[in-house]
């Protein structure tokens, strides 16, 4: 019998990524009750009641991958090491997103899947073979009968966003060859907890993955891990790599490496995730209590990329426009618009330098490197920023 606890409750959250417009602000928000848990059995961890995926993705997304540098150079060097490694004719990319991953391989090369037509759009307009499809058995037939079979698959956080995984991977299963690659990349467990970024949890994140997690429900589908790569992106990410059982890919010594830690940390004991979540209700009394303590100088805060992520934050620790003017993005689909739940503006970004802004609160914190090195004329007049990670600080 499936065993599901839940362990962490982040209160009533609106859909993460919808931006409000104006004329959407005197209008009551749908929320629904955010809570996380695990299953005993498969040790996956997710959100308790996901939501539909049409709710979610579809022409109105306004996520893109291209708007960080970090991730563009990050898919830059994976596609360097595909091609070196794996040598592949075909390429499929599930949840394509901007384009920003395969526009690195030539365009006969790549299909994308992008549920999103909005987005999808933009890397069709390259030139690339784009679907606007949900990833499932039906989408995979079709690019079966179109394509045929492919010798890589890459998805980017991605897979974490799909509720049925076991109908995921025979999807996977339906198009990829039997000595073909398949390479997954998304928030690491582990570092979720190490950092208590609990903000890893929202309506589109229905999971977040440990290696031993993965590893269960491989098993299932006749697939299995023969490489782990451990990345500092969005927080701390794992790119999995996966082969199927009756290939001849070695299995590196990663897979055990990074099995052992999360053994070692507790991934698969119920009392490890226990005391996240003190650590999570910790973090949400010492957060607005140093929003309180500077806005009680009279201090003006912003906020430094809207994430979907910081829709978590806002909601559950209840920051709204009386602790933040207001957000700056260079996503150009979220400016001009309100965060989510609390309603706070969102405007085009401009640097911060010169600017009567004393501290810019970190939405985007996982490209809290490349925000830095924007911004250094800000931190050097004296700017400052605060975060939540790993505790409600300031930078
Ligand atoms: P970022 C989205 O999450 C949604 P979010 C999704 N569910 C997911 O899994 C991840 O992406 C991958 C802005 N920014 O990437 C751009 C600046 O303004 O953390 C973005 O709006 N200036 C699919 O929303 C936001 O910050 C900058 O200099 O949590 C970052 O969003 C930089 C670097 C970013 O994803």
């Amino acid at each position: 019998m499936k065993k599901y606890i839940n362990f962490l409750d982040l209160g009533a959250q609106p859909l993460a990524n919808n931006y409000l417009k104006k004329n959407q602000l005197n209008k009551k928000e749908i929320k629904y009750k955010l809570k996380v848990g695990i299953d005993m059995d498969t040790k996956l961890v997710s959100i308790n009641k996901p939501l539909s995926s049409k709710m979610m993705f579809n022409k109105n997304y306004p996520y893109r991958s291209s708007m960080s540098k970090t991730m563009i150079t990050s898919f830059k060097n994976l596609a360097k090491i595909i091609n070196k490694d794996y040598k592949p004719k075909k390429i499929l990319e599930i949840g394509s997103n901007d384009g920003c991953f395969i526009k690195n391989f030539p365009k006969g090369k790549t299909i994308g899947i992008e549920p999103c037509s909005n987005v999808e759009k933009i890397t069709k307009r390259k030139g690339f073979d784009t679907y606007s499809e949900y990833w499932n058995i039906k989408t995979a037939k079709k690019i079966l009968k179109k394509r045929g079979k492919v010798d890589l698959i890459y998805s980017a956080n991605t897979i974490s966003h799909i509720e049925n995984l076991n109908d995921v991977f025979k999807s996977i299963n339906i198009l990829l060859k039997d000595d073909g690659v398949l390479i997954l990349e998304d928030p690491s467990l582990l570092e979720c907890l190490k950092r208590n970024t609990y903000d890893q949890f929202y309506n589109e994140h229905i999971y977040v993955f440990s290696l031993i997690g993965v590893e269960n429900i491989l098993k299932k589908n006749n697939l299995e891990v023969f490489h782990v790569q451990n990345l500092k992106i969005h927080g701390g990410s794992n790119r999995y790599f996966i082969k199927k059982k009756n290939s001849v890919i070695k299995i590196n010594k990663s897979v055990r490496v990074n099995r052992n830690m999360e053994t070692k940390y507790g991934l698969n004991k119920l009392s490890c995730y226990k005391s996240f979540a003190k650590r999570v209700q910790n973090s949400k009394v010492k957060l607005k209590y140093l929003f309180k303590k500077i806005k009680s100088k009279n201090k003006k805060i912003i906020g430094y990329g809207v994430t979907a992520k910081s829709t978590t934050i806002l909601n559950y620790c209840k920051i709204g426009k009386n602790y933040i003017s207001y957000f700056v993005d260079t996503t150009l689909d979220k400016q001009n618009k309100y965060t989510p739940g609390t309603k706070i503006p969102i405007y085009k970004y401009e640097s911060l330098s010169g600017k009567s802004i004393d501290y810019a609160f970190l939405g985007a914190w996982n490209f809290k490197d490349e925000i830095f090195k924007k911004e250094k004329k800000f931190i050097k007049q004296g700017g400052k920023f605060i975060t939540h990670t790993p505790i409600p600080r300031i930078l």
